[in-house]
């Protein structure tokens, strides 16, 4: 699907406020103001930003500890976010899921998750859903390359690929899973090899390269819209932070994180690939840079002079009502 001029504009507004976002968090974090535990996705941003360009509302996505991308991507609601990360009443969970369980389901973003591996079923549950009442919605299931250990997943590919669901496993090999290396937890040749193990397809693309990654999801969002059952796409994302903030990094070289930051940065890139070519201009992307810090400033301004959740609420929202 080519992108118009406003679709870029679009796709810039999404990898612009989720590094804004998470520059903020980082920041925030570090002072002290924000509660509990965070794992920032910057570095990642043009994965959720390339997929979720093909979805709307309709389609459903899981997401993983590292979610807040992947929820701006989707188009929840920035403000309420915040509201979430600092475990404020007005939060999309009400204050009680913070960071790493962030949820919009009218959004279709079935919520980060803290367990790794887990968001993976509830975007195949979303996919049979899709299927058996005949829509032509699909799910994207975002993991990371240590949640394709995880044995729930390797159940959904497997009845992914047997039900021919209209899934997509949108991995995201950041090279570690927490702390440990990707050359030491990954047993078969390559994650893209695993899908060949269940019958499945699966492509690969550059994370830190929207334009790769928009290739690579469109085609596997159209197949599987069309009927043609699940896929794989693994996207290499550089993970610029630790694997959560606090987090001293000391099993890393601090020149890999100079050379991912100055080589593989997917804003300066999209930035210098659409002035390069004249499809927007500088102007432009600085009005959008512009917006986007004004939404996050006062997301953070609210959020940290709103009230807290009461105690009586403390027993609501335990259980879903059907
Ligand atoms: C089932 C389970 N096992 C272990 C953990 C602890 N844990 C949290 S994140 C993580 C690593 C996940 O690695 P990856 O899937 O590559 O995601 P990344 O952090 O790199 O984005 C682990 C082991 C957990 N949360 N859940
Ligand atoms: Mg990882």
């Amino acid at each position: 699907m080519p992108l118009g001029h406003d679709d870029l504009l679009r796709a810039y507004r999404i990898l612009k406020t989720i590094r804004e976002f998470e520059m903020r968090v980082s920041k925030e974090y570090e002072a002290g103001t924000i509660p509990g535990f965070t794992h920032l996705y910057l570095g990642q941003e043009a994965v959720a930003a390339g997929f979720c360009m093909h979805l709307t509302d309709d389609d459903s996505i899981s997401s993983t500890h590292r979610g807040h991308g992947h929820c701006i991507a989707k188009g929840c609601d920035v403000r309420r976010m915040m509201l979430e990360i600092y475990c404020k009443r007005d939060g999309t969970c009400h204050g009680k899921g913070g960071s790493m369980h962030i949820a919009e389901l009218w959004r279709g973003m079935l919520g980060a998750n803290g367990i790794v591996g887990a968001g993976v079923p509830l975007a195949l549950g979303a996919a049979l859903s899709a299927k058996t009442r005949g829509t032509d919605r699909v799910a994207v299931a975002f993991g990371g390359d240590g949640s394709t250990n995880q044995g729930g997943v390797f159940e959904s590919m497997n009845m992914a690929v047997v039900l021919k669901l209209p899934l997509i496993f949108a991995v995201e090999n950041n090279g570690y899973g927490e702390h440990t290396g990707i050359a030491y937890h990954l047993g078969a040749p390559s994650i893209a090899s695993r899908a060949a193990g269940f019958g499945m397809p699966a492509s690969e693309a550059d994370g830190a390269d929207f334009f790769a990654v928009y290739e690579a999801a469109g085609a596997a969002i159209a197949r599987a819209r069309a009927g043609g059952g699940p896929m794989t796409v693994v996207c290499d994302a550089p993970r610029w932070r630790g694997h959560f903030e606090g987090d001293a990094q000391a099993y890393r070289d601090p020149n890999e994180i100079r050379h991912i930051r100055e080589h593989r940065d997917c804003v300066k890139r999209f930035r210098e690939r659409v002035l390069g070519d004249g499809t927007l201009t500088a102007a432009e992307l600085d009005a959008i840079d512009a917006e986007v810090l004004r939404l996050i400033e006062e997301s953070v301004v609210a959020a940290k002079a709103a009230p807290q959740p009461r105690p009586e609420d403390l027993t609501s929202d335990v259980y879903v009502s059907y």
